[in-house]
């Protein structure tokens, strides 16, 4: 038996209100229906919110199609470059479109742009709306959006609608689209390991192409502080792992200035006060535990394939602490244009502070590892507050089992916390307690994953009879399938209420075990997956998780990605989609 998803039909509109149900009621009336087994050209990922083409007909691109719009910085190299690709991409669909040439139209010359508010800036909440149309007679286009942002999502909507050699593109066609969810985001580690800018940048191209809008890049960590701070030079210099091994300004602005061209946010992270043992190269007064292993000798942790170096806490207690932190926030905040900050404060080890001398003095006393990070967080989040950020912070600072402050020092309005313990019921809590959230859920959104460790005995892995032996207790498995990811709805459990506190999620690529090497593969196509539960969820009109249909549409968009130059991992054989089911 074959094991390929069913074939489906390619047209298949998702029905958001009762509204727009009246709305494709009444052009139904007006156009026949089309036949159901209809192998059509209309495959876009993620697919938008209405899709309408009642009649399978298209017309040829002209050689001379060009696309006209109102003058904006961002703007126009985005149409430069999506013209570009629409006059030259030339995709061959896996499936033979069935598209008559519509008689009555000719080539299509020009999409014409519209934009209501030009001047919004590219932050939280935007309006990502826009509607296209392609009209039959006469062939003429016109994409409409609220704002920039919105053109840029229509403008990719546009150019995966285009198809073959001569391009053709199909008519008596109407999209209406936006975004379920605000914050559609990937997290790239970037201390683990390191990345080139022309990785970055390549990541942030394909995010734009699945219409994601939030790169949270994960600048520093233990491992590695590959950032040159203009106003402390020295944790970059000796933090880094070599001199080719740091971002620059120069670099940074490269990539802010790529992801405004895409409508990408950069949102920077300076992880602190945990995972901080890179900035002991360069001050190691101000870093507890420096050269501490997280886990005991010879336990599952113990190992250099995966996990960490000392890890390192930065002493709430010493001040020095603070002026070099604060440094680094405000010249993050200079080079960030972004309004949110994120300020990590996850994974807080007792251990670690504990062995630091002075706090042990702070503890003999009657202070609480709680009471040091509530320091940390009361010294630092205001002046975040002042350089006008909104602050993010990972979970744990407020539901660590050991170490977690007083709501009272986390402003509701200014603080939104990332979720990725325990699936939904973290989510739960934190919208409870009346914060925003941006969910990265570690058991479905996790895209790290790769290889297991070292158990610190070698004779355990000499075993050939269990399935995982050798496996060495991955922690952070199993890999997540992309049915994983696109399965899981991020306000699941929560009430209505609750659920609008939820802004939306990211996948993380925590890089103990990835780099340039693998990165589009772990990335991509399974972050579309979640792109489309983001953008316009994951069910069918019926309400049903719409697997069979996403898989040959994901399969089909997984193709246009590589041709694209992103290195997605393949999701079927292609035998599958020569031999529909
Ligand atoms: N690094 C940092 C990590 C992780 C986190 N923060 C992490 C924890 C558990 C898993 C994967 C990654 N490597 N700074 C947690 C937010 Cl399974």
């Amino acid at each position: 038996m074959r094991n390929c998803e069913g074939k489906s039909s390619m047209f298949q509109v998702f029905f958001p209100s009762i509204l727009k149900f009246v709305i494709i009621a009444c052009l139904t009336l007006i156009f026949p229906a089309p036949t159901l087994s209809l192998q059509s050209a209309i495959n876009v990922w993620p697919k938008p919110i209405l899709l309408l083409w009642p009649k399978p007909l298209a017309t040829f691109l002209s050689p001379n199609f060009t696309i006209s719009s109102p003058n904006h910085q961002y703007l126009i190299p985005a149409i430069n470059r999506y013209l570009r690709l629409i006059q030259t991409e030339h995709h061959n669909p896996l499936v033979t479109p069935s598209v008559n040439i519509s008689t009555s139209s000719p080539p299509l010359q020009t999409l014409t742009i519209n934009i209501i508010d030009l001047t919004a800036p590219l932050q939280h909440g935007v309006n990502e709306t826009y509607a296209l149309s392609i009209s039959e007679v006469g062939a003429t286009a016109y994409l409409t959006a609220a704002t920039t942002w919105g053109a840029m999502r229509g403008l990719e909507t546009f150019s995966q609608l285009v198809w073959g050699d001569p391009s053709a593109v199909p008519v008596g066609l109407y999209v209406w689209d936006a975004p379920l969810f605000a914050h559609r985001g990937v997290m790239l580690d970037t201390s683990r390991n390191y990345y080139g800018v022309d990785d970055i940048l390549r990541t942030i191209e394909a995010m734009s192409a699945n219409k994601l809008n939030v790169f949270h890049w994960h600048i520093t960590d233990s491992h590695s502080f590959p950032l040159m701070v203009p106003s402390e030079p020295e944790l970059g210099a000796k933090g880094s792992y070599g001199p080719d091994m740091i971002y620059f300004p120069s670099d940074v602005a490269k990539i802010v200035q790529f992801g405004l061209e895409h409508g990408v946010r950069v949102l920077p992270e300076i992880d602190s006060p945990g995972h901080t043992g890179s900035w002991a190269e360069a001050y190691p007064e101000i870093v507890a535990c420096a050269n501490m292993f997280w886990w005991p000798a010879g336990s599952q942790g113990d190992d250099r394939l995966a996990s960490e170096p000392g890890t390192g806490h930065l002493n709430p207690l010493n001040p020095k602490t603070y002026q070099v932190l604060k440094n680094v926030i405000r010249d993050v905040a200079m080079l960030f244009p972004e309004p949110f900050y994120h300020g990590g404060a996850d994974e807080i080890i007792p251990g670690c502070w504990k062995a630091d001398p002075t706090i042990q003095t702070f503890l003999f006393d009657g202070g609480t590892l709680s009471q040091l990070l509530e320091t940390f967080v009361n010294s630092t989040l205001p002046y975040i507050l002042s350089l006008n950020r909104t602050v993010v912070y990972w979970e744990d600072v407020l539901l660590d089992e050991n170490i977690k402050i007083d709501p009272s020092f986390l402003p509701r309005e200014h603080t939104i916390l990332q979720t990725w313990n325990n699936g939904s019921n973290n989510t739960k809590k934190i919208v409870e307690a009346g914060y925003r959230a941006i969910v990265s859920s570690s058991e479905f959104y996790y895209l790290d994953c790769g290889h297991g460790n070292f158990l610190g005995n070698d004779s355990q892995y000499d075993q050939q009879t269990t399935a995982n032996s050798g496996n060495g207790g991955s922690w952070c498995g199993p890999f997540k399938t992309w049915q994983t990811i696109y399965n899981y709805d991020i306000t699941y459990g929560l009430s209505e209420d609750d659920a609008k506190l939820v802004l939306g999620g990211e996948v993380a690529l925590w890089s103990e075990q990835a780099d340039p090497t693998v990165v589009d593969a772990r990335i991509w196509p399974r972050t579309s997956a979640m792109a489309e539960t983001l953008w316009s969820g994951n069910r069918d009109e019926t309400g049903k998780k719409r697997y069979a249909e996403a898989t040959d549409r994901l399969n089909e968009w997984r193709y246009r990605m590589v041709s694209r130059g992103i290195k997605a991992e393949p999701i079927q054989p292609l035998w599958c989609v020569k031999n529909p089911g």
